[in-house]
This record gives C-alpha cells, structure tokens and sequence, in this order.
C-alpha cells in the first residue's frame, strides 16, 4: 500500500520538527504532505528543510488561513491524482501519536474503508482535556450521531486512514465544511455511500506548544451543518413514506 499522510498547519512552527521526526521514526515508507496556509511563524519553510533532510516529505503553500476544511481538499485531491491507495489525516500539534500509524492501517489490510481513530470508544481517552473542550466535543458528537444516524461515536476525531477508492466514491471535493465539520462532513457521505467505519481507541495528547484554533464560529458551522443535513434527511424519509403511502 502507497500511504501520504496530509497534515494540515497553521502555527505549527513549535510541533513541526518533533512531529515529522517522530512520523518518519515510527513510519518510514509512508510520504507526507503538509498544507500550510501561510503560517507567518515559518511553519512551512522549517517543514521544508525538515523534508530535505528526512525524505518524501512535501509541503503545499497555500496563501492564507482558510480553514481545515479547505486544507484537506486540496491534500485530497494531490494525494489522488497522484495514485496513493491510502491517504491518513493527523494533526501537527502531536494530540495524535504518530506511532499509531500502524494500528490505523491494520483494519483498512481487513477489509475497512476508513478507521478512526477515537477518542469515544473503550479504550480511548483525552488526558488533560480543560472540561469546555471535552463537553463541546462530547456534546458535538451526540448532536451529530443523533441528527446524522451515523453510527460514529467519535465523528470529529481527525486522525483518520481512508483508502483512495472510497475518497473518490464520496467526492470528497464536493464536500462543503470549511472547518473542522470536514471531519463529520466525511464521516457522513462515507456511512452514506456504504463505506465500512471501523473505529480504533487512541490516546488525544492535548497540544503542550501553541494555540488551539478552534474557535466559536468554527464550533457554529458545525452546528449548522449538520443541523442542516439532518433536517433534510428528514424531510427526504418523509417525502419518501408519502409517496408510499400514496401508491398502496
Ligand atoms: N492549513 C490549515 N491548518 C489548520 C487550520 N486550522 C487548524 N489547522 C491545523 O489543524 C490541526 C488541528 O488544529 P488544532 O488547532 O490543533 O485543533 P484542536 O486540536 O481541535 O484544538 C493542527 O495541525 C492545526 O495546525 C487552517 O485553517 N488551515
Ligand atoms: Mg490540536
């Protein structure tokens, strides 16, 4: 299996080197892809140089913060046209153990399309977690389980393996999510397309260097979103069972 990792930065510039290091020591066949939206701390040129000297490691420019969202897609659709069979989404700021990388990969050899891996399953934690990040996750993934039927417990976890041929399946560059609701944007079109979600526990490092870039308004988007696809799935099974009911 080809495998990228894509790694979306912005302000990384304190994670980067230990982060690359410690991915090329526990995954040395696997390339990465760094989309960094012009983090003015140098993120992008320290991963650069990091690159020359550990290898595959690439580094896409993009030219101002636009959000996760917009970074995946353009990683997704690099790691695409150039024909990885699998393609894993982690974070830079080390709240996910590049050492995992092997445990993330073993489902998808077993027949997963995507496995996530999460914070919510028996086995998972978020050690050191401030309670307002864990209820807004926690009360985030209810909301969204019970408006989207999903079945994930975790749907905004963003360490992730998928492989390519259920990226292309879903088109993941019709998604929509600017922000963070990328991650239950996929998670979604994935259960609906029939994919098979194997859910892995992992360990949530909360970042020790840098800032956060959740914020209210990225949380709010989420809230609409999946307010919004959960309402019309409703009005869908409805106008479904009308029509039923007519023809009987
Ligand atoms: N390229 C890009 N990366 C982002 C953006 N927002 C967050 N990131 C990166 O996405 C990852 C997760 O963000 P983080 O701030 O740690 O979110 P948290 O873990 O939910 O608090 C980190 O690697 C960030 O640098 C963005 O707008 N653009
Ligand atoms: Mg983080």
């Amino acid at each position: 299996m080809r495998v990228l990792v894509v790694t979306p930065t912005y302000l990384e510039a304190e994670n980067i080197e230990e982060y690359l290091r410690r991915l090329r020591a526990a995954a040395p066949d696997v390339d990465v892809l760094v989309v960094d939206d012009g983090s003015p701390d140098g993120t992008a040129e320290l991963a650069e140089r990091l690159g020359e000297e550990l290898g595959s490691i690439e580094v896409l420019r993009r030219p101002g913060k636009s959000g996760l969202g917009v970074a995946y897609r353009a990683g997704f659709a690099i790691g695409l046209e150039r024909g990885y069979d699998v393609l894993i989404q982690m974070d830079a700021d080390l709240s996910h153990a590049p050492e995992a990388v092997p445990e993330l990969l073993a489902p998808l050899e077993a027949g997963a399309d995507v496995v996530v891996g999460s914070r919510y399953v028996p086995g998972g934690s978020i050690p050191h977690w401030p309670w307002h990040r864990r209820a807004l996750s926690r009360y985030g993934n209810l909301y969204a389980s019970l408006l989207l039927r999903s079945g994930v417990v975790d749907a905004t976890s963003g360490y992730r393996a998928y492989k390519a041929d259920v990226l292309r399946r879903v088109d993941v560059a019709a998604t929509r999510a600017t922000g963070y609701g990328f991650q239950i944007e996929m998670a979604y079109r994935v259960v609906q397309a029939g994919g098979k979600i194997v859910e892995i526990p992992i360990t949530f490092v909360d970042r020790v260097a840098g800032v956060s870039k959740m914020t209210l308004k990225v949380a709010s988007e989420e809230l609409v979103l999946v307010t919004r696809w959960g309402v019309r799935d409703r009005i869908q099974d409805l106008r479904r069972r009308l029509r039923q009911r007519q023809r009987r």
